[in-house]
């Protein structure tokens, strides 16, 4: 009985074992046609809440990349905006999705798509690294961005 028990554990470790591989191996091959070039997050202006990012991502997959949203560590909310100008005035909006053709590239920029980051949770450093987690359709990626000074247009 003992003996069977013992079995049925060392079985299930295996098979928790194969599947935490074939996530990890799914993920470096996400990695591997997924590139993101020159990502930064803006340094928050003093007294702002928010600020936003700039990259670009170059889809080598077959299929379209969905980005449908994105977390950080460093920040309480996040969110996918774009752009559009009344009036001259830049006016930033909320969209559900991001998408990358396949075998295409996007630049993420203020002034287009981009991903907005609110409420940081401890003051950026210029120069520290933070992790974006980015959700797709294709599964998750960690993008690495370098905290930079605020640009004017
Ligand atoms: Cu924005």
């Amino acid at each position: 009985m003992m003996k069977k028990i013992r079995l049925l554990l060392v079985m299930c470790a295996a098979l928790v074992m194969t599947f935490s591989v074939l996530a990890e191996t799914k993920v470096n091959e996400l990695k591997k046609m997924i590139d993101v070039q020159n990502p930064v997050v803006f340094q928050l202006a003093n007294g702002a809440n928010a600020t936003g990012s700039k990259m670009t991502i170059y889809n080598h997959t077959d299929k379209d990349l969905i980005i449908d949203g994105f977390t950080s560590n460093d920040f309480k909310r996040t969110m996918l905006h774009s752009t559009r100008y009344e009036s001259g005035k830049r006016v930033m909006f909320h969209v559900d999705h991001i998408t990358v053709p396949a075998h295409k590239k996007l630049a993420l920029t203020p002034n287009t798509h981009h991903f907005m980051l609110f409420n940081p949770i401890h003051k950026l450093k210029t120069g520290e690294f933070l992790t974006l987690k980015v959700h797709t359709n294709q599964g998750e990626f960690d993008v690495i961005a370098q905290v930079v000074p605020r640009r004017l247009k």
